[in-house]
């Protein structure tokens, strides 16, 4: 078997990996990108629409940088197999675990060994829901290697054996886990310093407060018909804000009471509620 293979860097910049390919920009990445790795059978999917828009703009800044392992490159035999026919019979195939092994075993060589740091992540329907809790912890840290499922999934032992943690973009079955790796990219980066024009953003939006976020709205003020409501033309933006929370609150109530009990468990967003409260028996004081 071939000595063990170099991980390819996506050659938006360099169509020919010179001598050693390295990662996107990892040359002169100031410290602090975040660096990403992905263990797939389908490294062509990579950046794929990652290299679009915010995401694309932060790649070619180095504010994180990619690198994709094909798993194939792990295999044993000159067939190059990965996966093998489920023990105990059923439909389908599953992914060897010594082959996904040395595929991780690769990509953690360089990254710290601390998972806190640097976690090893499963897409799998069978993972923790990602949540923006998860999302905001991933993006505080170093790095994250990512493994994409493909067949029935991957063999139990090497998630066990390696520690992999695993994560689901929702109750419903792919073909693959390189769309939810992609998705789960671009969560992360977005929340990286540099990659949003105004980090601000992403203090009011959905999940930020436990909540779905208010409804949007922007000119024309009248459309087929349909006004923008009143309160967000008159310019008080406290009364503003007290409107599009009770929006959050209501949306969130009504379509997600998954979310409104923990934030009622939470005891909402108690400044905020003090805040009103505050507001209103200052009103009284006055
Ligand atoms: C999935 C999900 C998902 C299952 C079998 C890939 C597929 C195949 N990944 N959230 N939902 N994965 O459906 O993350 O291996």
């Amino acid at each position: 078997m071939s000595e063990t293979p170099k991980p390819r860097s996506h050659g938006m910049f360099s169509a020919r990996p010179t001598a050693g390919p390295k990662p996107l920009g990892t040359d002169q990445a100031p410290g602090g990108a975040f660096r990403v790795k992905v263990l797939t059978i389908f490294p062509e999917l990579f950046p794929g629409p990652l290299a679009a828009s915010l995401t694309g703009k932060a790649l070619a800044e180095r504010l994180w940088t990619l690198e994709t392992l094909d798993i194939r490159r792990f295999a044993r035999n000159k067939h190059r197999t990965v996966d093998d026919t489920p023990a105990g019979g059923g439909p389908g195939m599953v992914m060897k675990p010594d082959v996904v092994a040395a595929a991780i075993d690769a990509a953690q060589a360089d990254a710290p060994r601390e998972r806190a740091r640097w976690p090893v992540i499963y897409l799998s329907p069978r993972g923790r829901p990602l949540t923006q809790a998860r999302v905001r912890e991933l993006a505080a840290g170093e790095g994250m290697t990512l493994l994409c499922g493909r067949f029935e999934g991957v063999d139990e032992r090497v998630l066990e054996a390696r520690g992999v943690e695993e994560l689901s973009l929702g109750d419903f079955v792919l073909t693959g886990g390189e769309i939810p790796a992609m998705a789960l990219i671009d969560a992360v980066v977005r929340l990286r310093p540099g990659v949003l024009g105004n980090e601000a953003s992403t203090e009011e939006e959905s999940f930020s407060r436990g909540l779905l976020e208010h409804p949007h709205y922007t000119r024309p003020q009248v459309w087929e018909g349909r006004e923008i409501p009143e309160i967000l033309l008159s310019g008080h933006h406290a009364r503003i804000a007290e409107w599009r929370r009770a929006q959050a609150e209501e949306l969130t109530k009504e379509r997600r009471p998954d979310l409104w009990r923990a934030y009622r468990a939470t005891g909402g967003d108690t400044e905020q509620s003090d805040a009103k409260t505050a507001g209103r028996a200052g009103r009284k004081r006055d």
